[in-house]
């Protein structure tokens, strides 16, 4: 552990005024890792010539080779200022975008982080995605301009002009976090009106309104960076230098005898100083004189750079050295590669991990000064007020202002993710040094050993003698003694046991935040649905973890088997530990699956959940290379589903194991991980399955030619085979009429819907897609309303659902979507897509989706038969739902269509007696076809041909009563999901493929090709621009997830590295060509041939899905070869 020992960590851990939790965020390949090593550095932990090239955090083999950080992983640090000693709790984090999940574990457990930013690239997408998530969580961030010598060394820019250049890279940070501040000033005052709105009601009288938006008010001046404020530092961590304003400043004071608080003040900014009056002056830029900045500090590196790399001036080297007073051993000096002399001085003279650790202790706050936000954001789950929690809830909030830790104190510990461990190297089965003692007693079990064998050769080799004397042949008896060894050798390896040796254990990754923990102490694992508030009423009054309690939902007891410290590669095992610290938590891995809260106390609620920016969408089917081993794979990916916060491992109907991850990266990671480490067997993954939505768009007005279709005649042919196609869809159950609406009647004749399929404006689809979590918790309101049990939402989420309402309704306008937003009768799949049912029966008024804010409530009104209807309402839900779940084209989800219900008749012998067996049928009919929903046979036969589900009534005899298809509601489901089929297919429809966005960072030299791999890939390019102050292009793209497996790859490949994109997930969008489209028209016709076999991009990537899917896939077989011309030919 280098030169701090256990003993000096544990003492510190005591203190939390001196504890720093902090983490490190920064896009990919800005040098986090690298600047981790500086500062494990200075801990003698790592050694400094090392430094930068070991990046020690980064302990897996992939991490190495790829260059990239792939998981977090935290080291504590011990740093003395003065005669304050502090601990620093460090977290390594990823920039890769397909890692982003791992950012959020490690920014819940921490009070700071550092911001690394690159001082060419400046800021990137990720990097506004790091400061938001530590603004999200109210994290403080300090920043590191990392990599300034690229600024000499490749962009050979001036020191002036690097000025110019920093002064810019500052601006754009401060532009983030700017926007940031003011988004939150916004929310809250326009929350704090609505209060003084409501107090107004009550109290009406003269309306004073305030028109600042707040924004004066509120105190911003510790939100910025800048270097006067002591909260940026400006590095090379590859060289290991790096400073603060403040260094110099002192420096310069000494050596010029001006104020230090004046230099401070004055270093960064537009001052200049006037020599002859030896004053500092303002104004350098329109005097055209060198800033400060410039002058004192940057010339200096400037200089440095220039004597030691470039001119490899030795004397002037030397004077350097001795005016600063370092000493550069003679080795270092004589090296070849001058970055090693320059290291040996540079971090000596400004050595990184003093600036930054100095800045970390003065800058970030302790565990102590958590605030009161913070704590009441993190234990306000859901739609919950924190003044509505219970009362003991909400006295745990003083215990964690306090950070309390005395024994009495309640223990509250959040686990942000598990990791896994090799068992072997955990501390207590790790091998420790021998003590002389112990080396000298194996040296003579050693000598004896030697001495019995050589005793025994001998004997046997007599006895030999002895055996060719009697006249055997010596051959048999040889081998025999030889096999005899080589069976114990073998027996022996075979008796080692296997899998205890290679088993991994999980280590829970989490923070205390007030008490202590003892190893072997019994805490209450709380799930995220857990609710104080029941369990304070069944549980006894003060009673712990270690009573044998009654059973509450989301609760379960667990011991604390070990604790560790994290140290980078290695853990140490404590005793206990005190708040306020980040730790290593053993013998969780059976409770907690990838997050909890664990308390001793039962009334503290659950953490909100972590929040994850990145979305899985990659998905895999996975099998073994041996059928047998599926034990073992099953058993591997549910090893991996825990050890990973961010795949996601399913099981689907058809029996496919499926893993879904952010990305490609992620993915290569997952299926290293699950064959080297938690499977161990030889796995073969399916190419990456993309998801698609369908949906349907309007009748286009021009065909494929981009002709009028109004003028144009038809060709006859083809035209009748589209009709005849169309009328073979009704029969005598199911109509479908020319403007697209579709009626259909149960088998039993019993009930009647007619479904009509409208598309959705753009506008709704993307409010309803980003609104998933409110209409969920809209739906939960609702649910528990029709229980009878009110729910306590939060001030917030009313507004929150209010506004969404009020949206649609600006959005749905026109004739078309008259009332439209008060008949939502459902939205789905799973009750919160980005569908919608709308209720256009005529004189059905059904209890509004809304009426829980207070408006709109008719259930009172609507009279006897309304009340009939409610009882088969919801098969009409359950068959929407399985309809928009899995859509007619290839079997995937539905997006942006509304069905509307404009009939719906249904004989008063149909409706059941019994309403509780109702109930049943209609959970089970649609757990059922649930169940069938993907890939099997069976449904896809009728998804094939229309008719079946008819037809397959027609056959049966006439049935005089109803009972012969079962109960009504299953009817009805499978009726209205087939209305909604028939009606969706009635229309012209689409696929969706899902959307990457990408910023690509490339030189004008290899830009061609840039553009080249991306339309080649299908991609759209929406922007171009040129960075300021360098000569790369930024270009912003769109590409669909279907083309962009091994894009990155390609585009390296292509542009020799020089190129890297970030691909984030961002949209649907429609594909505009038919994958049902055949030429009707006569231009049609005369450009695109009978066949139209020009490449149909949405009929291909249907087919491949409802090939993957084993559904049937209709394809053209060649007919009459020789006719065959190609289309330029053709024209
Ligand atoms: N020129 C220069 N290169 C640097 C500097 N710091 C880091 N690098 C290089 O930048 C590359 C990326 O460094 P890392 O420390 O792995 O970056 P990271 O931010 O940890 O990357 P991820 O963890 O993958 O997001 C490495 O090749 C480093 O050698 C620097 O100060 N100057
Ligand atoms: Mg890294």
């Amino acid at each position: 552990m280098g030169h701090t020992s256990l003993e000096k960590i544990i003492a510190l851990q005591r203190n939390p005024a001196n504890i720093r939790n902090l983490c490190i965020l920064a896009h990919v390949d800005h040098g986090k890792t690298t600047l981790a090593d500086c500062l494990v550095a200075s801990n003698g932990i790592i050694s400094t010539r090392l430094a930068g090239k070991l990046r020690y955090l980064d302990s897996r083999e992939d991490e190495q080779i790829r260059g990239i950080t792939m998981k977090s992983s935290a080291i504590s640090l011990q740093y003395r200022n003065g005669d304050q000693e502090y601990l620093l709790n460090l977290i390594d984090s990823p920039g890769h975008v397909d890692f982003s999940s791992e950012v959020s574990t490690a920014v819940r457990l921490c009070d700071g982080a550092i911001v690394v930013v690159d001082a060419v690239e400046g800021v990137c997408p990720q990097t506004q995605v790091v400061l938001r998530q530590a603004w999200l969580e109210n994290i403080k961030p300090v920043l590191v301009i990392n990599k300034i010598d690229r600024l000499i060394m490749e962009l050979k820019l001036t020191s002036q002009e690097a000025y110019s250049h920093l002064q810019k890279i500052l601006e754009q940070v401060n532009a983030v976090t700017g926007s940031l501040f003011t988004s939150k000033v916004l929310e809250e005052r326009a929350e704090k009106e609505k209060e003084e709105e409501k107090e107004s009601e009550t109290f009406s009288g003269d309306q004073v309104y305030d028109w600042s938006a707040g924004l004066e008010e509120a105190d911003d001046s510790q939100l910025y960076f800048s270097p006067d404020q002591g909260n940026v530092v400006f590095a090379s961590a590859i060289d290991g230098w790096g400073f603060s304003v403040q260094q110099f400043a002192h420096i310069y004071s000494q050596r010029m005898g001006i104020r230090s608080e004046v230099l401070l003040k004055t270093l960064w900014g537009d001052f200049y100083l006037n020599a002859k009056a030896k004053k500092i002056m303002k104004g350098a830029q329109a005097k055209g004189k060198k800033p400060l900045f410039v002058q004192l500090v940057l010339d200096n590196i400037w200089s440095l750079y220039d004597a030691v790399v470039t001119r490899r001036d030795k004397e002037k080297v030397e004077k350097v050295v001795t005016s600063l007073g370092l000493k550069v051993m003679a080795r270092d000096s004589r090296h070849s590669d001058p970055k090693v002399l320059l290291s040996a001085i540079c971090s000596q003279w400004l050595p990184v991990s003093q600036a930054v650790l100095l800045m970390v202790c003065e800058k970030l706050p302790s565990p102590l000064d958590i605030s009161a936000e913070r704590v009441e954001r993190l234990m306000s789950v859901g739609a919950r007020r924190f003044d509505s929690l219970p009362e003991q809830t909400q006295e745990l909030k003083r215990a964690f202002l306090q950070c309390s830790s005395g024994d009495n104190d309640p223990l509250i510990i959040f686990v942000s993710k598990m990791f896994a461990a090799d068992t072997k190297a955990l501390p207590q089965n790790r091998q420790r040094p021998l003590t002389q003692e112990e080396i000298a007693q194996r040296r003579e079990l050693a000598r004896q050993r030697h001495a019995d064998r050589m005793a025994a050769e001998q004997t046997a080799a007599e006895s030999q003698k002895d055996l060719s004397h009697s006249g055997s042949s010596p051959q048999e008896s040889q081998p025999t003694g030889l096999g005899t060894a080589k069976m114990e050798s073998l027996t022996l390896k075979d008796s080692k046991p296997e899998e205890e040796e290679e088993q991994q254990t999980f280590i829970a990754f989490a923070r205390i935040y007030s008490g202590v923990v003892k190893k072997g102490q019994k805490v209450f694992v709380l799930g995220p649905k857990y609710d104080p508030a029941q369990s304070l009423s069944k549980l006894p009054e003060g009673c712990s973890a270690s009573d044998c309690v009654p059973e509450v939902p989301h609760m379960s007891c667990c011991s604390m088997e070990s604790l560790y410290l994290l140290m980078g590669r290695e853990l140490e095992e404590l005793e206990e530990v005190p708040v306020g610290n980040v730790l290593g938590i053993g013998g969780l891995e059976e409770c907690v699956l990838k997050s909890a809260t664990l308390s001793t106390s039962p009334a503290c609620p659950p953490f909100i959940p972590l929040n994850f920016e990145a979305t899985p969408i990659v998905r895999v089917a996975i099998e073994p290379k041996h059928p047998g081993e599926m034990p073992k794979l099953v058993r591997g990916m549910r090893l991996l589903n825990q050890a990973d916060p961010c795949a996601e491992v399913l099981i689907q109907e058809t029996g496919e194991h499926v893993l879904v991850t952010a990305g490609e990266v992620h993915l290569q990671r997952c299926l290293d991980d699950l064959k080297d480490r938690f499977a161990k067997i030889e796995i073969s993954a399916s190419k990456p399955i993309i998801p698609f939505r369908e949906t349907v768009v309007r009748p286009p007005k021009v065909d494929m030619v981009n002709e009028d279709l109004g003028r144009q005649h038809k060709v006859a042919i083809i035209h009748q085979v589209k009709e005849e196609a169309s009328q073979s869809r009704s029969s005598d159950t199911l109509h479908v009429d020319p403007s697209g609406l579709v009626t259909l009647t149960t088998p039993n004749r019993l009930a009647t819907v007619s479904v009509r399929a409208v598309p959705l404006p753009q506008d709704v689809t993307s409010l309803l897609e980003s609104s998933t979590e409110l209409i969920r918790t809209l739906e939960q309101v609702n649910m528990s309303l029709r229980e009878g049990k009110s729910l306590d939402v939060s001030l917030r989420t009313l507004e929150a659902i209010t506004g969404l309402k009020a949206q649609l309704e600006s959005l749905l306008q026109g004739r078309k979507w008259r009332n439209a937003v008060e008949r939502i009768w459902a939205f789905g799949p799973r009750r919160y897509g980005p569908n919608i049912l709308l209720n256009g029966v005529e004189g059905y008024q059904r209890p509004s989706v809304w009426q829980f804010l207070g408006r709109g409530d008719k259930a009172g009104e609507a009279g006897a038969q309304a009340a009939v209807m409610r009882d088969l309402d919801n098969s009409i839900i359950s068959g929407f739902q399985l309809a928009t779940l899995s859509g007619p084209m290839c079997e995937e989800p539905l997006m942006g269509v509304c069905f509307c219900v404009e009939r719906w008749d249904i004989q008063s012998s149909a409706i059941p007696q019994h309403q509780d067996s109702l109930e049943e049928d209609t959970m089970s009919h649609e757990a059922l076809a649930h169940s069938k929903m993907e890939g099997s046979s069976e449904t896809s036969a009728q998804v094939e041909s229309p008719t079946a589900g008819p037809s397959q009534a027609r056959r049966r005899p006439e049935a005089s009563s109803a009972d012969c298809y079962g109960p009504v509601s299953g009817q009805l489901i499978a009726a209205m999901k087939e209305a909604c089929r028939h009606a969706f297919q009635a229309q012209p429809q689409r696929l969706m493929a899902a959307m990457y966005t990408c910023e690509i960072m490339a030189t004008a030299e290899v830009l061609g090709r840039v553009y080249g791999v991306l339309g080649k890939r299908e991609g759209r390019v929406l922007q171009e621009e040129m960075k300021e102050g360098t000569d790369m292009f930024i270009i912003k793209a769109v590409l669909p997830v279907a083309e962009s497996f091994g894009f990155a790859d390609e585009i390296r490949k292509r542009t020799s590295g020089l190129a890297s994109p970030q691909l984030f997930f961002s949209h649907w969008e429609v594909i505009s060509s038919d994958p049902y489209w055949v030429p009707t028209t006569e231009e049609e016709y005369l450009h695109f041939g009978e066949k139209a076999d020009s490449a149909n991009q949405a009929l291909k990537y249907m087919n491949d899905v409802r090939r993957r899917k084993g559904l049937y896939v209709e394809e053209k077989i060649v007919e009459h070869a020789e006719k065959q011309r190609t289309l330029s030919k053709n024209k």
